[in-house]
């Protein structure tokens, strides 16, 4: 998993190709979807007010991040047709310092797909950029109507998403350890094509208005003949005010924020977005009075994270959020909001607000860093990073959560799609299947940031212990 250090001269390390990807990304969404633009600039206007006033958040922040391009989108999403198109995108993101990290069941939520996110995982790649791809593939076999999964799979087997010019320069970079900087000019243009919007669906509109009545998310799979990007995220760091202010985008906001409510330390995950604009599709219809229906896929979210949790720390959350919601379970349209705020309050009143408490009860993830106030002349040798931070020689600062939550991706997922009473699928997760069809085995998240904590603590430890 982990990529190649060493690369020619000529090349182009995997995390430059990652930056330019995403701003890429970036452009042509701005250009293609406009709301999204105006929602980076509300974000990133807001994101430099709150370092401006809040100057603890912003020495916290830079411990651990790079501040400077904070307010750069960190992360997309594509939903796949088919188990070669996942085995290539995997090579692609490879290419681009990206690997696949947790498996996510989304037929818990009524959503017949399961996803991982493709990241960066060393704690210098992040930092460099910490862009992620919440990739989902389509599962075909959660559909009873055996005649609607048969069409739907032809019509899949039939498209090749990658250009001759994608597969050419994956071969490449495969066969050279990397690209050079005129390739991945190249790369990054052709795989942004492949994430573009199409116009013109693969399907007639009676195929497509079956596929919708069966569930939205399938139409949106199978209907066009490339995967586009359904959103790109900006990080903000006040998700509670941005609430208010999506509006301005022009666009209409989701009715409630995912994840924890709001804390003055924050932990895991928070989003938020704005609900899909309707876009014009073609059909291959004969007849063009059928020929025009607007689909809504393409959406903007915007996410504030927080301390990354230990496997007990996701327990107690995993715990709260489930009795909260089983006082309230929040609807789209919003109408029992105020009350699903009033109870997740409560309940998580349970999880500490306090990142040395959390630290103490082994509930998040920590980076350790020496203060300006060691000693060379100390006697520390052979101490242990707990004295070392009671000292005042080492500080700790939140570890940030680099990976998604299953809940959160579904309220996500549903607040484009509509409620799903109707389709029901049990859960059934596939994890084996999904890393079969991708033909590698996802990292597990919680090991990634307990090496992460680690090697800060080794870090201090070895400035002391020599
Ligand atoms: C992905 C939804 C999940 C998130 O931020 O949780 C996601 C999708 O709609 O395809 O992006
Ligand atoms: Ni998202």
């Amino acid at each position: 998993m982990n990529q190649a250090v060493f690369i020619s001269p000529e090349q182009v390390s995997a995390d430059s190709i990652r930056s330019q990807f995403s701003s890429a990304m970036s452009s042509m969404y701005r250009s293609e979807v406009p709301a999204y633009g105006a929602l980076l600039d509300l974000v990133s206007h807001s994101n430099a007010r709150q370092l401006q006033s809040n100057p603890a958040l912003k020495q916290r922040l830079q411990q651990v991040e790079n501040i400077e391009t904070l307010s750069d989108q960190r992360h997309g999403a594509i939903r796949l047709g088919k188990a070669s198109e996942l085995a290539m995108m995997r090579r692609i993101f490879a290419i681009m310092g990206m690997y696949p990290v947790g498996y996510y069941d989304l037929s818990v939520a009524n959503v017949p797909v399961h996803s991982t996110a493709f990241r960066a995982v060393q704690t210098q790649s992040i930092r460099n950029n910490p862009f992620r791809v919440f990739t989902s593939l389509l599962r075909l076999e959660l559909i009873d109507n055996q005649q609607l999964r048969d069409k739907a799979q032809q019509v899949l087997e039939a498209r090749d998403i990658f250009s001759d010019k994608v597969r050419d320069l994956v071969d490449i970079a495969e066969q050279k350890g990397g690209l050079t900087a005129s390739e991945s000019v190249l790369f990054i243009e052709s795989i942004v094509d492949v994430f573009r919007w199409h116009t013109e669906a693969a399907i007639s509109s009676d195929l497509y208005k079956e596929l919708l009545a069966e569930h939205p998310l399938i139409a949106d799979v199978v209907s066009f003949k490339g995967p586009h990007i359904n959103h790109l995220t900006p990080r903000t760091l006040d998700i509670d005010e941005m609430q208010t202010q999506i509006h301005t985008t022009g666009a209409v906001a989701k009715a409630v924020i995912e994840g924890p409510p709001k804390r003055d330390c924050p932990i895991l995950l928070r989003q938020t977005a704005f609900l899909a604009i309707k876009e014009q599709v073609q059909f291959t219809d004969a007849n063009p009075s059928n020929q025009s229906i607007a689909h809504a896929a393409r959406f903007g979210e915007i996410e504030q994270r927080g301390c990354a949790l230990t496997q007990r720390g996701r327990d107690l959350y995993d715990k709260l959020l489930l009795k909260a919601r089983s006082l309230t379970r929040p609807l789209h349209d919003g109408s029992n909001k105020d009350q699903y705020l009033a109870d997740t309050q409560q309940v998580f009143a349970e999880f500490p607000d306090d990142y040395a408490q959390m630290r103490e009860q082994g509930l998040g993830y920590f980076n350790y860093s020496l203060t300006t106030g060691q000693s060379a002349d100390e006697n520390l040798k052979d101490c242990e990073i707990e004295q070392l931070v009671q000292r005042g020689l080492v500080r700790f600062d939140p570890i940030t959560y680099e990976d998604f939550l299953p809940v959160s991706a579904a309220g996500i997922f549903q607040s484009n799609l509509g409620e799903q009473g109707d389709q029901d699928f049990t859960q059934n997760p596939n994890q084996q299947q999904f890393e079969a069809d991708l033909g590698a085995t996802v990292a597990d998240e919680f090991a990634l940031y307990q090496q992460m904590q680690q090697s800060s603590i080794d870090h201090c430890l070895k400035v002391f212990n020599g």
